[in-house]
C-alpha cells in the first residue's frame, strides 16, 4: 500500500506567532529579527513584507531600506517554543508517527489514519482547522507518497495552503520544477548542476546515477533518487527508529540470484548486528528491490517470534528474495533489507528454545571480533 505523508510548515512562524497576540499587526509588513544570535537579520518576515524582497537571512538593514514602513519586532524565542509545543501536541492527536524538523516544520505519517475523515485531503484541512482554532497561525501542507514529495509539495502551496501529489503523479509533479526546489541542492549544488545543463527536477532524473554521482559523491546519488520520486525514509523522531535497514547500489544491474542471495547476506549480518547493539529484536522482515527502471518493490513478512539472530532474519529475506526473483525477471539495481516492529531483548524467551542458542552464540562471538578488528574481519558463509 502507498505511504501517506504530510509534509505540514507554519507560515511566517515567528512573525504568526506575535500576529496571534497582537492581531493589529495582521494584513501588515512585519519583520521578526534581531534575537541575540542573529542579530542584525531578518528571522521571518509577513507575506505582506516579502513582495519588497525581504527574505529570512536577510541584514535589517538592508530590509528596513526596501521597506521602511515595516514593523520591526525583536525576536522571543520563549513564545515561539511555546507555540511549537502546542503544534506538536495538536499533531499527536491525528497521528503517532511525527518527526519534527524544526519548530514549525513536520513531517507526518499518515498511512492508515485518513479513513475517518474521507480522504488525506480532508484529514489535511482538520488539521489546518485545528491549528488555526487553537494557535491562530495558518499552516501549508503538502500530501504525497513519500517525504521529498510531501515537503516540495508544501513549500509550493504556501502560505495557508494544501497541495496533494496523488500516487503515480509524483514524476510528473516533480519534473518540470527548477532543482533549487529538491531539499539539499543549495547555491553550490545548483550551479555544478547547471555546468552539467540541468535546470529542472525532470532533466536530473534523466541522467544516469554514476554520473551524478561522479560529480556530486554520495548526495548526488541521493539526489538523483529524489528527482526520480523515489525517497524511501521513513518518517521517525530522531533517536526513536522503527526500524534498521541496509542497501546496496549496484555498480551494474544484475541478474544474478547467487549474487543477490550473497549481498543480501552481507545485509542482514550488518542489519542483525545493529539489532543486538541496540538490544532489539525485529518481528518483522522485509526486501527490497529497486530495478533497473527504478521500480521498487518491498515483500514483507512477520516472524513467529522477534529476533536479532542472522540465520532466522537471513533465511526469511532469503525465501521473499527466491519467491520475487521466480516471479519476475528483471534487472536490479539495488537490494535492501529492513527488520521493523521492533522490540526490546526478549532474550529470555529465546534461550528456552535450543535451537536458538547456537546461531546466537555464533552470532555474539561474531560481533566481538568485528568490534575489535572492523567490520570487514570476519565473514561467515552462506548457511550460518
Ligand atoms: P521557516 O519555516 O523557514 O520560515 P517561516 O515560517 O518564517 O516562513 P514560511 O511561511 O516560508 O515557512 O522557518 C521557521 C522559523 O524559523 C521562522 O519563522 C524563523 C526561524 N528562522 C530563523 O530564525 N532563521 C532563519 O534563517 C530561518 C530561515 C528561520
Ligand atoms: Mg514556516
Amino acid at each position: 500500500m502507498a505511504r501517506c505523508i504530510f509534509h505540514i510548515d507554519l507560515d511566517a512562524f515567528f512573525v504568526s506567532v506575535e500576529e496571534a497576540l497582537n492581531p493589529e499587526l495582521k494584513g501588515k509588513p512585519v519583520i521578526v529579527g534581531g534575537d541575540p544570535e542573529h542579530r542584525g537579520v531578518v528571522a521571518s518576515a509577513s507575506y505582506e513584507a516579502r513582495p519588497f524582497g525581504i527574505h529570512a537571512g536577510m541584514a535589517l538593514s538592508k530590509a528596513r531600506r526596501l521597506c521602511p514602513q515595516a514593523i520591526l519586532i525583536r525576536a522571543d524565542f520563549s513564545r515561539y517554543r511555546d507555540a511549537s509545543n502546542r503544534f506538536m501536541e495538536i499533531l499527536a492527536d491525528f497521528s503517532p508517527d511525527s518527526e519534527p524538523l524544526g519548530l514549525d516544520e513536520v513531517y507526518l505519517d499518515v498511512t492508515g489514519c485518513t479513513e475517518p475523515y474521507g480522504s488525506a485531503r480532508q484529514l489535511a484541512l482538520a488539521i489546518k482547522a485545528r491549528i488555526y482554532r487553537e494557535l491562530n497561525i495558518t499552516a501549508s501542507v503538502g500530501i504525497g507518497t513519500c517525504k521529498v514529495v510531501a515537503k516540495i509539495a508544501s513549500a509550493l502551496c504556501k502560505p495557508d495552503g494544501l497541495l496533494e501529489i496523488a500516487p503515480g503523479e509524483e514524476q510528473a509533479f516533480l519534473n518540470p520544477l527548477p532543482v533549487a526546489k529538491l531539499p539539499g541542492v543549495g547555491e553550490k549544488t545548483e550551479q555544478i548542476l547547471k555546468e552539467m545543463g540541468i535546470t529542472t527536477i525532470g532533466e536530473l532524473g534523466l541522467l544516469s546515477v554514476e554520473r551524478v554521482r561522479r560529480r556530486l559523491g554520495a548526495t548526488g546519488t541521493v539526489l538523483h533518487s529524489y528527482a526520480r520520486g523515489v525517497d524511501d525514509r521513513e518518517v521517525a523522531a530522531p533517536g526513536e527508529a522503527k526500524s534498521v535497514s541496509q542497501e546496496r547500489t549496484f555498480a551494474r544491474d544484475t541478474l544474478d540470484g547467487n549474487f543477490l542471495e550473497a549481498t543480501l547476506h552481507n545485509l542482514c549480518q550488518e542489519v542483525c548486528q545493529d539489532l543486538r547493539n541496540q538490544h532489539k529484536s525485529a518481528r518483522c522482515v522485509a526486501i527490497k528491490l529497486r530495478y533497473a527502471d527504478f521500480e521498487t518493490i518491498t515483500r514483507q513478512v512477520t516472524l513467529q517470534q522477534a529476533s536479532d539472530v542472522t540465520r532466522v532474519v537471513f533465511s526469511t529475506a532469503q525465501q521473499l528474495l527466491n519467491r520475487t526473483l521466480a516471479k519476475q525477471e528483471k534487472p536490479v539495481r539495488l537490494i535492501g533489507i529492513r527488520a521493523s516492529s521492533l522490540v526490546g531483548e526478549e532474550r529470555q524467551l529465546a534461550m528456552f528454545d535450543s535451537g536458538m542458542e547456537k546461531p546466537e552464540r555464533l552470532d555474539r562471538a561474531i560481533d566481538k571480533i568485528r568490534g575489535k578488528y572492523g567490520p570487514t574481519a570476519i565473514k561467515t558463509g552462506g548457511d550460518v
